[in-house]
């Protein structure tokens, strides 16, 4: 049985890795969003990126994730919709970066996407 629980660990282990390796791409890709290098992203970084959402569903998106409702999103808030459901119903098919990713699932939840 030792082998059995060596083999499980080894998927755990993997399973780790993916979740860190996806962490550290979620984190670049924020730090790339970031140009003005505060560490928050507002409305006008996320619009640089998603050129093709309109500015009011940008706002949705980020009130969606705006845990303390400043406005704009802090890297824990970024990360933090990962945790949402519909994100994690994405992640196996989305091919894109983690970061288009988080926003898709967020646009699903919000309805504004079918
Ligand atoms: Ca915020």
């Amino acid at each position: 049985m030792a082998e059995f629980n060596n083999k499980k660990g080894k998927a755990e282990l993997k399973k780790q890795n993916k979740a860190a390796e996806e962490d550290k791409q979620s984190a670049e890709s924020f730090k790339k969003a970031d140009t003005s290098g505060d560490s928050l992203l507002d409305v006008a970084e996320l619009k640089a990126v998603f050129s093709e959402l309109s500015e009011k569903r940008i706002k949705v998106l980020i009130s969606r994730a705006d845990k303390d409702e400043d406005g704009m999103l802090s890297v824990k808030e970024f990360n933090s919709a990962k945790g949402e459901k519909a994100f994690q119903n994405n992640v196996k098919n989305a091919k894109q970066n983690a970061y288009k990713k988080i926003f898709k699932a967020l646009e699903k939840e919000e309805g504004l996407v079918s």
